[in-house]
């Protein structure tokens, strides 16, 4: 297949391509690496040193003789989305090209604007360049299980038969997200049903969980293959920080009280889910939802778990936390469709906890620990100090 992937040169994106590419699609990249230029406005940057979007493509042409396509520029800008798509013709799109930081969408009014303005506008772009080109082209858009939020009922994959006074009908399962970045997706998702509606559109929306793990066995191939690790407070995923934080000898930071529970994924089940979605395509009109995401776990069972692979004493504080978030909650969510499809999950209790910490004690010198305290605060409608310029 020819496959087209959106924010490739993303922590995800990236290995990703790789993994289809090395499958044997016909793999194109589009990026406005824009994630660079937040590492540069937050003072951050990648645990693990990366290489410019070109160079990755270069290297992966070396080491597997395979052409990957690469596009600079950004989906605010229909005129190149439509030549880049019109270009590449592929049978699918994989999205992933968004504002993807929870934290980063609260800083303040520019950073949620921002954030809703470039994830709705260029879903919405991208939507209409396969309306106006090919409807054909399966769109793979990547959603994220906090689009639900923590309802008091069992989270079904995107759709929910609900019998009200005596009718029935088949809706969209109801939201409540808890950021203005999970909002953005909830709103992709709503614009997408529609297109599938209106145009026929094949679009599998992917609910996917926090994503852990840095290395695949594409990225392992050549270190300039490898994809970002992030451990800042803005963009550092909870069990990612959690095991950076085992390595430094510092507390694993968890906010609140601790029993939050949050769906979770290996990213090498990240990369086998995608490859699953685009080779066995939506049809013609259908707004398909999975929920990519395979265990859950309470932040403190996350801790626990780390702790106790880590060979090591790791403590853990309880930190104010930041956000405004359930903290005693149900949490059950439905997640057949991947594995239907032939996902073998891969679990947090299997090795790649400590593949990890031997990546993080490699690059354990570049941490910069000024950008690991939390600084955003969801109450407050501006957040300037802790940003650094
Ligand atoms: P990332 O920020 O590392 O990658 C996103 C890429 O998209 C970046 O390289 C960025 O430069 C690019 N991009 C953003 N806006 C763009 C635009 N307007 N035009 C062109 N390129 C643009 O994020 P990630 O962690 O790889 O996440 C990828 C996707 O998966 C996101 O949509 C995210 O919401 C979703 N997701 C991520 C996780 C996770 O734990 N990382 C979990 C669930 C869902
Ligand atoms: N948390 C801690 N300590 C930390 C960091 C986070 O306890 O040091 C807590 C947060 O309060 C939250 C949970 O861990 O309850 C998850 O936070 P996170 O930053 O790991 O993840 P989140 O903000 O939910 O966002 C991430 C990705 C986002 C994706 C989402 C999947 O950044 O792109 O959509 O995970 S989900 O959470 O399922 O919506």
């Amino acid at each position: 297949m020819r496959i087209l992937v959106l924010g490739g040169d993303g922590y995800l994106g990236w290995p990703t391509a790789i993994y289809l590419s090395g499958q044997g699609h016909d793999v194109g990249v589009l990026d406005n690496a824009v994630r660079r230029q937040y590492d540069h406005e937050l003072g951050s940057g990648s645990l693990v040193p990366i290489e410019t979007m070109h160079n990755r493509v270069r290297a992966w042409r070396d080491v597997s003789g395979k052409i990957i396509t690469a596009y600079h520029g950004d989906l605010m800008d229909a005129d190149f989305t439509y030549e880049t798509i019109r270009g590449f013709a592929p049978d699918a799109i994989v999205h992933f090209a968004e504002q993807r930081s929870a934290p980063y969408s609260m800083i303040d009014r520019k950073h949620a604007v921002y954030t809703q303005t470039n994830n709705v506008v260029g879903t919405l772009n991208v939507m209409f360049a396969i309306g106006e080109i090919d409807r054909d082209i399966h769109l793979v858009k990547l959603g994220t299980m906090g689009e639900y939020g923590t309802p008091n009922i069992d989270i079904e994959e995107g759709w929910l038969d609900v019998t009200h006074k005596g009718r029935s009908d088949r809706m969209l399962f109801p939201k409540r997200p808890g950021s203005f970045y999970h909002l953005s997706k909830v709103h992709d998702s709503h614009n997408l049903e529609f297109g599938c509606r209106i145009w026929d559109l094949r679009v599998t929306d992917l609910n996917q969980g926090i994503v852990y793990g840095q290395e695949t066995t594409e990225t392992a191939l050549d270190a300039r293959l490898a994809t970002r690790f992030d451990y800042d407070s803005v963009f550092g995923t909870v069990l990612n920080r959690f095991a950076i934080q085992a390595v430094l000898g510092l507390p694993m930071s968890v906010y609140g009280g601790g029993t939050q529970s949050r769906a979770v994924i290996d990213i090498r089940d990240t990369v086998e889910c995608i490859r699953l979605a685009c080779e066995t395509p939506a049809a013609a009109g259908e707004f398909r939802v999975f929920n990519q995401a395979t265990e859950s776990f309470s932040l403190a069972e996350m801790a626990k778990i780390v702790a106790n692979t880590y060979p090591g004493q790791v403590d853990v504080e309880y930190i104010d936390n930041p956000r405004v978030e359930a903290e005693n909650h149900h949490f059950t969510f439905v997640h057949t469709a991947l594995e239907s499809l032939g996902l073998r999950p891969h679990l947090l209790s299997d090795t790649l906890l400590t593949s990890m910490f031997g990546i993080i004690k490699q690059h354990q010198n570049r941490v910069d620990l000024d950008v690991l305290q939390p600084t955003i605060n969801w109450r407050q409608t501006s957040n300037p100090p802790g940003i650094r310029s």
